[in-house]
């Protein structure tokens, strides 16, 4: 065999044992939810016929042609009885795209679907797009909700990072033929906007996040709600802000809607992340809160503090210290796989129950917002656990 045939083996060899490596449960559980020890993808689980040449001819060293940087920030949905995550995958040209991924079992064993979606353009083409946002609509049609971004250019000459940020929205009945209908008209730059799954009084609605900025919220008071008329020509009217930003929380700087929230029987289950500044930068962190189940828009449960920050290897990536989650599954017997990224860099599943999540949410105390609260909070739980442990 030439050299080139027996790297290509190799290549195509080591790929299949990585997508094929069984995921094992993480030692430490916090009774929340179950960790898993490897990441469900990575950059290299990224087809090997999307990076290589593999034809002798045109590539006689066997060279990577199109490099992959991250497979993050992925929409989720069951579909066909698969666990199917649309990834945000990028290149190492900075450039995000989506694509598709499945497995049977929801934790491992991921693979690519052949291509990446081909996304019709709006009017003005983005220059990139990210973090889809699938949800299974009432209306029949699957409806993936991103972010389009493009350069600002009333930005002073010279200023390339100066970017505009709106909500693309697209539709499909495949996952693979996508209708791209206009972006979202906001008086704001939007990231993190989600449709909500069902009609609330026979229109759309949107979870928004105003934003000032293409970074920075400035005015923008945390995580929106938007009723839309027509979803296609969807525009903002009236946003009210259902899940404040707050100083000295884990949303102080940020926060945004993950995925379309699951329907619970005590109320709609909400993932979201929150954003905090820190000598490192910004740290992103996961929180869980519920909303009634006739009016998604009031919250009734805001458990204090994070549900998951990032930990370990999760730690460090191309932007370190992130967490973010935009794809959940619930399965009809009550488990929940939460696909969340780390450090824009590489997928995760963790694992949990809609019972336990809602209990998490409805007997996690809120944050008090002051340390002497948090010690009034720690202090009635000690006291009533040594009324229960021996002396
Ligand atoms: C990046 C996103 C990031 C955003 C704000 C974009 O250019 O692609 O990952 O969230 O900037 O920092
Ligand atoms: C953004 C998000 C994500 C990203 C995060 C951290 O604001 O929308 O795309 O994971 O920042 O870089």
């Amino acid at each position: 065999m030439s050299e080139f045939e027996q790297r290509k083996s190799q290549l195509l060899a080591d790929y299949e044992n990585l997508i094929h490596r069984p995921n094992e449960i993480a030692t430490h559980n916090n009774g929340v939810y179950t960790r898993y020890k490897y990441p469900v993808l990575t950059a290299a689980h990224t087809p090997v016929f999307w990076r290589y040449d593999l034809d002798e001819h045109t590539n006689p060293f066997l060279m990577e042609r199109i490099g992959m940087n991250a497979t993050m920030n992925s929409g989720a949905i069951k579909w066909q009885g698969k666990y199917v995550l649309m990834v945000r995958t990028e290149g190492v040209d900075r450039k995000s795209f989506f694509a598709v991924a499945e497995s049977p079992n929801g934790i491992d064993n991921f693979r690519f679907w052949d291509h990446p979606i081909t996304m019709p353009e709006d009017i003005i083409p983005a220059t990139n797009v990210y973090d889809m946002r699938l949800t299974a609509h009432e209306d029949g049609w699957i409806y993936g909700v991103f972010c389009a971004e493009r350069h600002d250019d009333t930005a002073p000459e010279g200023d390339l990072s100066a970017a505009v940020a709106t909500a693309g929205i697209a539709r499909t009945k495949d996952l693979k033929q996508w209708e791209r209908l206009p972006d979202l008209k906001s008086a704001h730059q939007q990231r993190n906007v989600v449709l909500h799954p069902e009609f609330i009084n026979g229109k759309y609605a949107l979870y928004t996040r105003p934003q000032d900025g293409f970074i920075e919220t400035g005015s923008g008071g945390g995580i929106g709600w938007a009723l839309i008329d027509d979803i296609t020509n969807a525009e903002i009217a009236d946003e009210t802000i259902i899940d404040a930003r707050y100083y000295h929380t884990i949303k102080e700087a940020k926060n945004g809607e993950g995925p379309p929230p699951l329907k619970t029987e005590k109320g709609w289950l909400h993932l979201a992340h929150g954003v905090r500044y820190c000598a490192a930068g910004l740290r992103y962190v996961l929180y869980l809160y519920m909303t009634d189940l006739a009016d998604p828009s009031r919250l009734i449960a805001a458990p204090g503090g994070y549900f998951m920050a990032p930990e370990g290897e999760e730690r460090i990536g191309d932007v370190s210290n992130v967490l973010f989650a935009n794809g959940w599954i619930a399965d009809d017997d009550g488990r929940v796989f939460i696909y969340y990224a780390s450090s824009d860099t590489r997928m995760h599943v963790a694992t949990s129950t809609i019972e336990r999540l809602t209990d998490y949410c409805l007997h996690t105390p809120p944050d008090g917002l002051s340390s002497s609260a948090s010690v009034r909070t720690l202090d009635r739980l000690i006291d009533h656990n040594l009324q229960i442990l021996p002396t």
